[in-house]
């Protein structure tokens, strides 16, 4: 049931770029067309495999980790809401939008807002290399040795 709502939002996330043309769109479509691969939604059970989530907020001088579980295959959203099951220590708000899926409003009592022109961004290392996320924890899926950064940060312009 909560796979199909997930599965679904990442559909819902996909639809506005369905209507439009152009080669860029297409390229921004490439890698969720690749059904059945690992970065899309529907790949199945395949075993759990440990990852951290770090929390960081330079205006709070806070920084923590989490280290969790994640399911091949599972996006952020439900690593997140298993973290929250298993350490309550971590919790967090989320809004969903019929266009781009769960928006993270809030981690560990402390809201974004457009009137402080905040936000919590969502980021990936693997390595030392650290990037931003594409897409929001309803459609990213987290791989072994990922660790997933929420940092609490002043809203840049970005497309
Ligand atoms: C402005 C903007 C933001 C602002 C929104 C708040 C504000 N101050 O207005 C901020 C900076 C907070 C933001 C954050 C993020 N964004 Co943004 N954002 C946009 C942008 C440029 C315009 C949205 C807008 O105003 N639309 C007009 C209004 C009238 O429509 P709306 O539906 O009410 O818009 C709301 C939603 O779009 C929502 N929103 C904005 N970004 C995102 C991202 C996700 C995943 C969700 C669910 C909702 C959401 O906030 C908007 C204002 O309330 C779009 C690109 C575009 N041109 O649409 C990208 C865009 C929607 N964002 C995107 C992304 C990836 C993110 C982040 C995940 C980036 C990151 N690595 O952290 C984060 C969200 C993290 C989280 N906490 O969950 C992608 C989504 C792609 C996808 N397929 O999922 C887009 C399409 C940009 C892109 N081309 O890559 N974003
Ligand atoms: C947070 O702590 C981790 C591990 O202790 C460290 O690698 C990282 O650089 C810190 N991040 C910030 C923003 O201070
Ligand atoms: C919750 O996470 C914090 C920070 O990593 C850790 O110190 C604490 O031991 C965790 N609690 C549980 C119940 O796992
Ligand atoms: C979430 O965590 C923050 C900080 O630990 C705490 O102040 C707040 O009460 C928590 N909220 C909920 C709903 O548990
Ligand atoms: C943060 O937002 C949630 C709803 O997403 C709201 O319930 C909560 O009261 C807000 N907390 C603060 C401190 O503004
Ligand atoms: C804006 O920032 C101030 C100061 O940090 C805080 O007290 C207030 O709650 C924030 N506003 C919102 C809407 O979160
Ligand atoms: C997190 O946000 C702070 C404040 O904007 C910024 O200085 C820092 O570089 C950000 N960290 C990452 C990993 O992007």
């Amino acid at each position: 049931m909560a796979l199909t709502v997930i599965s679904f939002l990442c559909f819902a996330a996909l639809l506005p770029f369905l209507g439009l043309g152009g080669p860029d769109d297409c390229s921004a479509l490439l890698p969720f067309l690749r059904l059945g691969g690992p970065d899309d939604c529907s790949a199945g059970n395949q075993g759990p495999f440990s990852m951290e989530v770090t929390v960081t907020n330079k205006f709070a001088k806070t920084n923590i980790t989490y280290s969790t579980t994640a399911e091949v295959g599972m996006p952020m959203f439900g690593v997140l809401n298993h973290l929250h099951k298993t350490n309550n220590s971590f919790n967090y708000t989320y809004i969903i939008y019929d266009t781009y899926g769960i928006f993270v409003n809030g981690v560990n009592g402390v809201n974004g807002s457009t009137e402080n022109n905040t936000y919590w961004q969502l980021l990936s290392q693997k390595g030392s290399t650290i990037k931003p996320l594409s897409v929001g924890i309803s459609c990213h899926i987290p791989k072994k040795d990922e660790i997933f950064i929420m940092n609490f940060t002043t809203s840049s312009c970005h497309i």
